[in-house]
């Protein structure tokens, strides 16, 4: 009777078991595993304060490109791409936010349907054409408020205050610093905890006046962005510089093409990168989810959601992209 009972038992339990190992190995890259995220020198840290990486994809203008991403194509590059992030680039210009208030129903959506999914989002105030991020500073105000008012409780969440600061008088102590730190006092005031993501000058690239300079906040990472094509081995050895001065660095965005998101897919760059950023545990969001004619879109031209659920219809960035996420580190 015992014998019985212990064999029984072993049937019942051994599959349990298997089970739940192969839950667990999925529940490691979810944000109900991971939880609030914490930085911890140059590493990004889980809830348990151990070192942890979001991999994903940006959208492209979401005024433009937004049809592309809902629950179920997010589902897809979850359960199929293995990504842990999106990231919603919202446009101030160029048919964005300012032109556009009622954007931002769309970004609530998708971010209702990241939480719904268990994956982190980055909500991406993407300042471009209009270079200095003063320049819509109030409205920024306000429409971080609103988020963060809705989200505070939420670990999913976190924040990107000004995508790509540019052109040659806008600088870090001046113009980025400060608007930085009117955002990220925004935010705080209403959600303590959540990852700021701020834009460094030169689209990202120039890390001079930062390093002297950084802002108080203790869950601020700093933006790095580069495109294979256009950006090497310099770029690479000022941020190793920058990371030696124990900067938390986040790429936010990158291509595999040039940095005008054209020119042809760079393997062999996209390769160097990659180990670079493998290397130093840094987190990664790959421009772009379009079906745009451009070479850093993932999907071919005019193709819509289709290459996102089969691989015929991927570009080649696309298909690069996808393999480069299915390995897990
Ligand atoms: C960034 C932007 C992103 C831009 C990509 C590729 O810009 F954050 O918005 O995306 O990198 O250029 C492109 C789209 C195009 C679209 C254009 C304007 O792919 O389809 O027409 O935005 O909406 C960068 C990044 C780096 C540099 C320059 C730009 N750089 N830039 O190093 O010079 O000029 O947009």
């Amino acid at each position: 009777m015992k014998r019985i009972i212990i064999a029984l038992s072993l049937l019942f339990v051994l599959p349990i078991c298997g089970c739940d190992k192969e839950e667990q190995i999925e529940k490691n890259n979810l944000a109900s595993y991971n939880g609030d995220l914490q930085i911890s020198g140059i590493n990004l840290q889980n809830q348990y304060g151990e070192n942890f990486r979001l991999k994903g994809i940006s959208s492209h203008n979401l005024y433009w490109f937004g049809d592309l991403i809902n629950y179920n194509t997010l589902m897809e590059l979850r359960d199929n791409w293995n990504i842990n992030a999106f990231r919603i680039a919202m446009y101030t210009e160029e048919d964005g936010y300012i032109k556009n208030p009622n954007i931002k129903y769309k970004v609530v959506n998708i971010i209702n349907a990241a939480i719904k999914l268990d994956m982190y989002v980055i909500i991406d105030w993407h300042i471009l054409s209009d270079n200095n991020p003063n320049t819509y500073i109030e409205e920024a105000k306000s429409f971080f408020s609103e988020i963060a008012s809705l989200y505070k409780d939420k670990p999913n969440i976190i924040y990107e205050i000004c995508n790509e600061p540019n052109g040659e008088d806008i600088i870090w102590n001046n113009d980025v610093k400060p608007y930085a730190e009117t955002i990220i006092s925004t935010i705080r005031a209403i959600d303590d905890d959540a990852i700021i993501i701020v834009g460094t000058p030169n689209y990202c690239q120039d890390f001079d006046e930062v390093i002297t300079n950084l802002l108080s906040d203790k869950n601020t990472m700093y933006a790095l962005h580069f495109y294979a094509g256009t950006h090497k081995d310099e770029l690479i050895e000022h941020i190793r510089f920058v990371l030696g001065a124990n900067i938390p660095i986040f790429v936010s965005e990158w291509g595999t093409s040039t940095a005008n998101g054209n020119d042809g897919v760079f393997f062999e760059e996209s390769n160097k990168w990659l180990d670079f950023l493998d290397a130093y545990n840094i987190s990664w969001i790959n421009w772009s989810l379009s079906d745009k004619n451009e070479s850093s879109a993932i999907l071919q031209n005019n193709t819509g959601t289709l290459g996102i659920f089969d691989e015929n219809y991927l570009s080649d960035s696309g298909k690069y992209i996808k393999n480069k996420l299915k390995i897990k580190s």
